[in-house]
């Protein structure tokens, strides 16, 4: 059986990319990254093929194409279950769900406001208006999760599919200096050290591109 292909973009930059990256390790698949350059005219051609929404992440695994992130993340619950990318408990299954389906269509003014670059650092960078209930919001919903189930990740002792969705939001919250007290500073702090995470910062901090006029959602 071919091996599966994960189909991405820039680690620096594409928030969903690294979202769909975290999905296939945590739930222990094997498969190969293949990292497209989107703004190269071929390459969009060729993904055009691969993902009918020309948008990366993009899987194929044993005869299944299946593109957005949310769909990845539900085909590696169903077909992975032992790697617990869902928690255990209905109610708590239910929560996850929500707030991963939270962070996937919403948060746009926090998501062009702040775009995502692991490279940038920005000391005093100013909020606009528009993106702070957003800010207000992701904190409310951390803080109902650590202090439902305990934490150190939203749903407990190990990462489900609401820490990959929210681990670029700790990255820009990082980038972008923006203040957390405990215990969100914990969690933010429990993404950016984790090892998956760690691995995946390397990576973009080795890559060559730099997008100087990025400030669109990415
Ligand atoms: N809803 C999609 C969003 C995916 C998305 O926006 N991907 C961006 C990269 S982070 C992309 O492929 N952009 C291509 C382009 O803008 O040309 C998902 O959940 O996967």
């Amino acid at each position: 059986m071919a091996k599966a292909t994960l189909t991405i973009s820039s680690k620096n930059y594409s928030s969903w990319s690294l979202r769909g990256w975290l999905l296939c390790r945590m739930a222990g698949l094997e498969f190969e990254e293949k990292r497209i350059d989107i703004d190269d005219p071929g390459q969009r051609q060729e993904l055009l093929l691969l993902s009918p929404s020309v948008l990366v992440p993009r899987l194929t695994d044993d005869g299944v194409t299946v593109w957005d992130t949310l769909a990845i993340a539900e085909y590696l619950a169903e077909t992975k279950p032992a790697a617990g990318l869902l928690p255990a408990g209905r109610v708590a299954r239910a929560h996850c769900r929500a707030v991963s389906g939270e962070m996937h269509s919403g948060f746009h003014n926090l998501r062009s406001a702040l775009p995502m670059s692991l490279k940038a650092r920005h000391q005093s960078f100013k909020i606009f208006s528009g993106a702070r209930p957003d800010v207000e919001r992701i904190k409310t919903i951390w803080s109902e999760c650590l202090a439902t189930y305990g934490g150190p990740w939203l749903f407990g002792a190990s990462p489900t599919v609401a820490d990959a969705m929210y681990a670029p939001v700790c990255t820009r919250f990082h980038t972008y200096a923006v203040e957390l007290e405990a215990p969100l500073a914990g969690y933010c702090e429990t993404i950016l050290t984790w090892p998956l995470m760690q691995e995946w910062t390397q990576d973009a901090l080795a890559e060559p591109e730099d997008i100087i006029e990025l400030d669109v959602e990415f």
